[in-house]
């Protein structure tokens, strides 16, 4: 109980790592959590005050060709954040990164305006300031005429290791996809309401765009999952369940517009297959938490979600509780794993928003315990931070400059072994362990913005 460093002697392992006790442990890494978004931003300079090396000019200020179109039509989708390792911009885990930050400010008033960011000292949060960054990119991604969002802009290839400023290939718009437009419905709806108070303008363009997004969804419900076309090669972010698609979309739009339709909408949803989670693909709790934990609901709509939600939540304590590490991951590490486990620990202070009981947050700290260093290969994954991190990133900038950014959550270990270098040296290996600290492993040690989403509420609501 005495702040001081530590470490623990113990005969026959030896000496541990050393270790920190005290009370503001996590205050340094949750600020450069929440900085590698801003280092991250695409179409604007990204100054050297708060970035140091990672600084750089303005990048992808190529206007984008809708794929497929002949015509010589030029878009404007300049802004955004960079997703990863690679510089692409897609919806999907934008929407995912946005919801989190948002659900950060939500929970725990999280209105802190000196995270160090270019807009702190502005009277809005910080986090909605740097999620105001991805809307405003993503409001230019919609197709004005039929509501719909492309699935992500890209060049049709990815990039070699260059810096941002140095990918100068043509930008594609991917075609508009059902679950990129879902996203951005949701997403946008829940702006209208969190905004409301620091820029009514924005919220009612966000409003706008998220209804406009929606009757994309209601002229197109048998849209199948976006595949990539055959010569556009970059992330695909491919779906094919997209009941929980629609159900988020729906709730989002019911909670902004308590309008009789979505709640209908809803209703449906809730009836229908969906699945639950905090990821990219399956999205479904995002839905089931808002409508539990949001005042004015429908008494059997906030019923049914909290219900569905904890009964889930139950489901990830009573797996966490039978395993050494109480990750309950089983013996299937999945490529962002990491994202797995920190999504659980959302979950979990989910569920103890929801209802007070302490047992969910205890667990959610031992999600959080594992990502700092408590698993089996003794890695802290957040760059920069522990005894033992990351070093050698699949993140094109840290490559190229030779320098880790910091702040950073890699993927983690994969036991899918979905690259050729993971394929080379951890084939056999156990799947906690299947884990390298390599720039070539991008299946478990590249970083993207939904990564360090999760982390980002795990540690505002744990601090
Ligand atoms: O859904 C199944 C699940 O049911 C199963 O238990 C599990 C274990 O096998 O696999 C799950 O599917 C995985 C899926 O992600 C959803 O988690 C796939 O195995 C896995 O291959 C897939 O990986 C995705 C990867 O792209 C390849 O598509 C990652 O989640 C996703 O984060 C990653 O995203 C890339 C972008 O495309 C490009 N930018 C970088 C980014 C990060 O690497
Ligand atoms: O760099 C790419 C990374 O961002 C993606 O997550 C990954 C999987 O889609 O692909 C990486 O690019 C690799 C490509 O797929 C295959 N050739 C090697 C590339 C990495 O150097
Ligand atoms: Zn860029
Ligand atoms: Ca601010």
């Amino acid at each position: 109980k005495t702040p001081g460093t530590y470490k623990i002697i113990s005969s026959p392992s030896g000496a541990s790592y050393e270790f920190s006790i005290g009370d503001d442990l996590y205050d340094d890494v949750y600020k450069d959590v929440v900085l590698m978004l801003y280092k991250q931003r695409c179409g604007t300079e990204v100054t050297k005050d708060i970035a140091g090396n990672f600084a750089h000019e303005a990048c992808h200020m190529q206007e984008a060709t809708v794929y497929g179109d002949t015509s010589g039509t030029k878009i404007d989708v300049s802004g955004g954040w960079h997703d990863a390792g690679d510089y692409g911009r897609y919806v999907v885990s934008g929407a995912k990164t946005v919801q989190d930050l948002f659900l950060a400010y939500e929970d725990y008033g999280q209105t802190a305006d000196d995270l160090g960011i270019p807009e702190s000292g502005n009277k809005t949060p910080d986090l909605l300031d740097e999620a105001k960054y991805e809307l405003d990119w993503m409001l230019k991604m919609q197709d004005a005429a039929s509501g719909g969002v492309y699935h992500k802009v890209t060049a049709l290839v990815f990039p070699e290791t260059v810096l941002a400023v140095d990918e100068t290939d043509d930008m594609v718009l991917a075609p508009i996809s059902y679950a990129a437009t879902a996203d951005f419905a949701a997403v946008m709806a829940k702006a209208s309401v969190l905004y409301a108070e620091y820029d009514a303008d924005f919220a009612k363009s966000c409003l706008d765009a998220a209804t406009n997004a929606y009757a994309f969804l209601e002229a197109n419900p048998d849209m199948k999952g976006y595949e990539n076309p055959e010569d556009l090669v970059t992330g695909a972010y491919d779906d094919t369940h997209l009941a929980d698609e629609t159900l988020w979309a729906s709730a989002e739009m019911y909670i902004a517009t308590k309008d009789a339709k979505y709640l209908t909408a809803t209703n449906t949803a809730l009836d229908s297959n969906y699945l639950t989670g905090f990821g990219w693909a399956d999205i479904g709790n995002y839905a089931l938490y808002d409508l539990a934990k949001t005042e004015g609901v429908d008494a059997d709509v906030a019923k049914t979600a909290k219900e569905k939600l904890l009964a889930d939540a139950d489901e990830i304590l009573s797996k966490a509780e039978s395993e050494g590490f109480f990750t309950g991951m089983g013996v299937t590490y999945p490529w962002g794993s990491n994202m797995t486990i920190t999504n659980k620990g959302m979950e979990l202070l989910a569920a103890a928003n929801l209802t007070g009981d302490a047992k969910y947050t205890e667990y959610a700290q031992k999600m959080r315990d594992y990502i700092f260093g408590v698993n089996p290969t003794g890695y802290c994954y957040v760059t920069g931070y522990g005894s033992l991190t990351p070093n050698a990133t699949h993140h094109r900038p840290s490559q190229v400059l030779k320098e880790t950014m910091p702040g950073m959550l890699v993927g983690g270990a994969n036991n899918n072994l979905n690259d050729p270098y993971a394929n080379a040296v951890l084939y056999g290996i156990a799947p906690g362990r299947a884990y390298v600290d390599n720039e070539q492993c991008y299946s478990c040690n590249e970083v993207t913005i939904y990564w360090n989403s999760p982390l980002i509420y795990l540690l505002t609501g744990l601090n």
